[in-house]
Parts: C-alpha cells; structure tokens; sequence
C-alpha cells in the first residue's frame, strides 16, 4: 500500500497544496492501492516540502519524482500522446509549476487582508497563543523567497498582465477540447488543473481568481478537473 503524506484538505479542496492534488490525481489513475496520511508540518521529509509518498519502505519527494516512481510501476498518464505533444506539454507543466504557482502563493500570503484566514487555516494545529509567532515567521521567509525570485516586487496588476498569456495559452487548448490533449486528461492537465482551481479556491478575491471566474472555458475545465478527484 502506497501512502502519500499531503497538507490536509483546504478550501474545498483536496489539499491545501495543488502539488498534492497532482499526486493524488497520478495515485488514483495509477490503479495502485493507496491511502493518505494528512500532516500540516513536512519539516521530517526529505525536501521539508510535501507531496511525499511512502512505498517500497522508502520516501520519494517531489511530485514529479512521485510520477516517475509511478511510471516504472506501469502507470501510463500520456496515453495516446505524440512526441510533439508531450514536448508541449512538458512546457505546460513548467508554466504552472513555476509561475502560475508563485501567483497563487503571493495571492495567499502577501495579502494582509486575506491572512488571517490563510493562517487559521494553514497553522491550526499549532495553537493559538503561538499561532501568530509561528506562522508570522514563516511568512516572512515565504515573501522574502518571493522577493528574491522576482514576482514578490511586482504590484497585483503587474502580476495579472505577466499571468495573462499563460491564461489565453491554456484557454486556447481547450477552446475545442475538454482536456489540454484531447478528451482526455494527461498529465498536463494533472498540474494544470489543481493550479487553475487553487486560484479560484483560495479564499477572498484576488485579481487571478476574478480574472479566471469571468471565464467560463476555464471554469467548466475546473470543474471537469474536480470531477476526477471526487
Ligand atoms: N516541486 C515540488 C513542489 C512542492 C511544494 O512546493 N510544496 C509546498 C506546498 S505547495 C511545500 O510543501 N512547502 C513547504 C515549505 O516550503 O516550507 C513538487 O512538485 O512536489
């Protein structure tokens, strides 16, 4: 039995961490037996980050190491797709995985407005006379990695117009198609959607999921996404 340790389930999600929904999306379509073990602190894992899964007696970190474990047990996530295709698709991974992500962790961590929720949230196990010390200081690591990356120095507009490229890339595949290749999901879709669906689940409004509810191909996608995890 294969276990993955993800964040628990946060704003209506699956987790709190669409990294963690793209593991349980690989696990359920892998076919293997699983279960989840939900933990809020990753500090004992191998990257202090989560999703983890323990399988064979060992931790595999990191989602996309989670799909190769996957992949060399037989699991087949790209089904059907050309070598054109998945090239392509690898480049959308990486557009979700490494921008579009960073949006919605500025959306729910450098909003003062919208922090206490995401505190409550993220560090209710930790109790409340040290909530606000705890959580505080992690705070102020994630902006300051937010900083040094880049995207922490631009204003909420300037993050918008730097996203919306990558919005109009991703409606444009799925101008005629239910999924990003085809009628069916692959992995793309695996990063992709638990991103897009994080952005409008996170709580409050925010420039990202305004612009993503006023579009109603990329919701009725959301929802298709959800559909697959239920
Ligand atoms: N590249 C990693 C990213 C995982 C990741 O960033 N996890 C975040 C939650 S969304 C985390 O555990 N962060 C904890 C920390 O940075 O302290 C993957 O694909 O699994």
């Amino acid at each position: 039995m294969i276990t993955l340790l993800t964040y628990p389930p946060a704003f209506g999600q699956f987790s709190g961490s669409p990294f963690c929904t793209k593991a349980a999306y690989f696990l359920k379509v892998s076919g293997l037996p699983w279960r989840r073990e939900d933990t809020l602190d990753p500090r004992m894992m191998p990257h202090k980050k989560l999703p983890v899964i323990r399988a064979d007696d060992q931790l595999i970190a990191d989602s996309d190491m989670i799909r190769a474990y996957l992949e060399s047990k037989g699991a087949t996530f790209d089904e059907g797709l050309s070598e054109i295709d998945k090239a392509t698709s690898r480049a959308f991974i990486r557009m979700a995985e490494e921008h579009i992500y960073f949006h919605i962790l500025l959306d729910r961590w450098a909003n003062d407005a919208l922090w206490p929720q995401i505190r409550d949230t993220y560090f209710g196990s930790v109790p409340k006379i040290l909530r606000s010390l705890v959580s505080g200081k992690i705070r102020k690591e994630v902006l300051k990695g937010m900083h040094a990356q880049g995207l922490g120095r631009l204003t909420e507009a300037q993050r918008l117009a730097r996203l919306e490229p990558d919005l109009e890339a991703i409606s444009t595949r799925l101008w005629q198609n239910r999924f990003l290749f085809g009628d069916r999901p692959t992995a793309a879709d695996a990063s992709v959607g638990p991103m897009l669906s994080a952005a409008v689940a996170s709580p409050g409004h925010t420039l990202l999921s305004n612009r993503v509810e006023e579009n109603a191909v990329l919701m009725a996608y959301i929802e298709r996404i959800e559909e697959m995890l239920d």
